[in-house]
């Protein structure tokens, strides 16, 4: 539990209590969450810095779990179905038909993956049928705020019915935890958002599980240079093994701006980069890095609260285009259980970003590994 923020998050992250998790509401779904990973969002929520916290809550988001309970009206998952809890929620095809929101206009079609059905009682913390946590603190019957929706740092949890995404029995839910978050937004940030083809020039500003995704997407999209940007040369050596091809330290040429190397380097820019680190100046780094006339820049580190990026108009003027992306445009609900097939399938990693694995217990400990560097990926065993 995150009874309040904590500029330094990595000491003494989370108190671990008994909390009394209520059942599902009409169209709710009660999880037991058996794994769950942490990601740079949930220390960069407990710093404060993130303009939507709210404290006390229950955080984590990247996690898998079996159905233990369903509320009212719930279709799409049975109890005991295996099941990866969805921060980015998806509404359902009546919903859409519907128009039951403002972005369904755009999601039908493709434009966005931004389902905005449950978005407002996400971001509020809450849950839609009845405004209300289901989360309660046994010591001192403080109720406590969900978190993106998910809240999988807890045995049990209850979510939307369209956070939760049905898949196969025989994945390991171990493994297909990390497809909650990082591995499929850096994959699809490459795929869906960037559309990298065959022969692109990709430099990646930051080599951790998000980085480290992007780049092995690059490389099955045949990029032919790789480029590997990161403060810590420690992640140079696993970053070719997932596919870079060269690496870049900044802090090797202090005085010369990263993108004058990069640009100097590829004959006049990069086709994309990828900004996977959450630095408004990095973020400027990287869109300056591509090349005039086509470079695509896509953002996907979060920063902090009231920053603002930065460049000059011409970049932009001269064709550049800055874009963003969230879970890496992919429809969560429908598009996670493919994610899990192809790694079924042997297509696509996830073993490999899985660094350290910790009993509940520990959890304080995987946000210390975190904090110093020294994990890619710790999964959580919670029971
Ligand atoms: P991470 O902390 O594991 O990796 C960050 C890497 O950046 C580290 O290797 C670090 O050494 C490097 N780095 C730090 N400062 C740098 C600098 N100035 N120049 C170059 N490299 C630098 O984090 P992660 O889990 O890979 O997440 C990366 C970012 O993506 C975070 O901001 C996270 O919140 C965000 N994120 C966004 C989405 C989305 O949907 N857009 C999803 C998941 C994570
Ligand atoms: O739908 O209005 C919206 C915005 C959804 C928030 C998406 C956040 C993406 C970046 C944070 C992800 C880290 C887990
Ligand atoms: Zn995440």
């Amino acid at each position: 539990m995150a009874r309040a923020p904590k500029k330094n998050y990595w000491e003494d992250a989370l108190t671990i209590e008994e909390v009394e998790v209520a059942p599902p509401g009409p169209g709710e779904v009660r999880v037991k969450i058996t794994h769950t990973a942490l990601c740079h969002t949930d220390a960069f929520t407990l710093s404060g810095d993130d303009a939507e916290g709210k404290f006390p809550c229950i955080l984590g988001h990247e996690a898998a779990g079996v159905v233990e309970s369903i509320g009212e009206g719930v279709t799409h998952v049975s109890v005991g179905d295996h099941v990866i809890p969805c921060y980015q929620a998806e509404c359902f095809p009546e919903d859409q038909a519907s128009d039951h929101c403002p972005r369904c206009r755009g999601y039908r079609v493709g434009k966005t993956n931004l389902c905005g059905k449950i978005r407002p009682f996400t971001g509020a913390g809450v849950m839609k049928s009845d405004g209300a946590s289901r989360f309660t603190a046994t010591s001192d019957g403080t109720k406590l705020w969900h978190y993106m929706g998910t809240s999988t740092f807890s045995q049990y949890t209850v979510l939307h019915g369209e956070s939760v995404a049905k898949v196969r029995k025989d994945a390991p839910l171990d493994k297909v935890n990390l497809l909650g978050c990082g591995l499929a937004t850096g994959w699809g940030a490459v795929e869906n958002t960037a559309a990298v083809e065959p022969g692109s020039s990709c430099a990646i500003f930051g080599l951790g599980t998000v980085g480290l995704a992007v780049i092995e997407a690059c490389q099955k999209a045949g990029a032919k240079r790789i480029i590997g940007v990161d403060v810590d040369p420690a992640k140079f050596e696993l970053a070719a093994q997932f596919g870079a091809t060269e690496f870049i330290n900044p802090r090797d040429a202090p005085d010369t701006p990263v993108q004058k190397t990069i640009v100097d380097a590829t004959g006049g820019g990069v086709d994309y980069s990828f900004e996977c680190v959450g630095s408004v100046e990095l973020m400027r780094s990287a869109l300056e890095c591509t090349h005039i006339g086509w470079g695509q820049s896509i953002i996907i580190g979060v920063a902090g609260a009231g920053q603002e990026i930065s460049t000059r108009p011409f970049q932009l003027v001269t064709g550049r285009v800055w874009k963003g992306t969230a879970f890496g445009g992919f429809k969560s609900r429908t598009q996670v259980p493919e994610l899990v097939d192809k790694y079924m399938a042997g297509e696509v990693k996830i073993d490999e970003y899985i660094t350290h694995s910790l009993p509940l217990s520990q959890i304080n400990k995987a946000f210390e590994l975190m904090h110093e560097g020294k994990s890619l990926r710790c999964v959580i065993e919670m029971h």
